[in-house]
């Protein structure tokens, strides 16, 4: 078991550096399922709204919203990183504008606020830009992550590196406070599919396509559906690791998203 006093004796965030760019990875996975499943999750309808911001010091991910002009994604993926782009399959677009959430700090992330909008050159062609969660929480409500970090299973952590976009499902099991705000994160923790022990809050259930986002995947969504809409209900932030105090996105490992209701509402 884990308790508060030790959450943030393992954390990492999940920028990659520049230096790999030429690889573009995405999220952990069961070590029972095959990844072609968390690809095809990667590949559907709701996931075509995602694609990666690449600057020259970092690349993350990041969501289109409003008109098709604007992106989601966290203050540490763009925060001093200069000649941001979004590229989102073939089709590459200038940021022409950043907006950081003035409550981020880059020295200390426990002022919250690591969330950003990106003003495009130009809208996103082909992609029904996402919606926003305003309203509702997200506590035990079932998610799907998308991203392009780094990827491998629960039993190993991220290992390896494919330029591929891959999904998966968590359940959004708590809040995690900052300075400024009690629900400033959602926290969802990696079930192992069979052994409870791993579980640090929430069900121990693992779901179908359990996984835990890795680097690489910082500031892309957390999509909630509700009724007949999907919903962002988080942007991905950083990894904890309550058990072993080693953030590499192995089971009982936590991944904790801005609450995107706390802003947007
Ligand atoms: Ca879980």
């Amino acid at each position: 078991m884990w308790n508060r006093a030790n959450f943030w004796r393992g954390v990492s965030l999940l920028v990659v550096a520049s230096v790999i760019h030429g690889a573009a990875w995405s999220i952990v996975r069961r070590h029972d399922v095959p990844d072609s499943q968390y690809q095809l999750l990667g590949a559907s309808a709701l996931a075509a709204t995602v694609g990666r911001v690449i600057g020259s010091n970092a690349s993350g991910s990041g969501t289109v919203i409003a008109n098709g002009r604007w992106v989601l994604t966290a203050a540490h993926v763009v925060y001093n990183n200069p000649n941001l782009v979004f590229q989102l399959g073939a089709s590459t677009y200038t940021v022409q504008n950043v907006y950081i959430h003035p409550n981020y700090n880059p020295s200390d992330l426990m002022y919250g606020g690591d969330i950003a909008l990106l003003e495009l050159s130009a809208p996103v062609v082909g992609v029904t830009p996402a919606l926003i969660n305003t309203s509702f929480s997200p506590i035990g409500l079932n998610s799907i992550s998308v991203g392009y970090g780094a990827t491998g299973t629960g039993l190993t952590g991220y290992t390896t590196y494919d330029g591929r976009r891959r999904g998966m499902t968590n359940v959004v099991d708590a809040y995690l406070s900052s300075y400024n705000n009690s629900t400033e994160w959602i926290l969802s923790d990696f079930d192992h599919p069979t052994d409870s022990t791993y579980s640090t809050m929430g069900s121990s259930m693992a779901t179908p396509f359990e996984g835990l986002v890795a680097p690489g995947d910082s500031g892309g969504p957390v999509f909630i559906q509700v009724g007949t809409n999907r919903y962002i209900a988080g942007v991905h932030s950083f990894i904890a690791a309550p058990l072993d105090y080693y953030p590499n996105a192995s089971y009982g490992d936590i991944q904790a998203s801005t609450n995107v209701a706390l802003y947007a509402g």
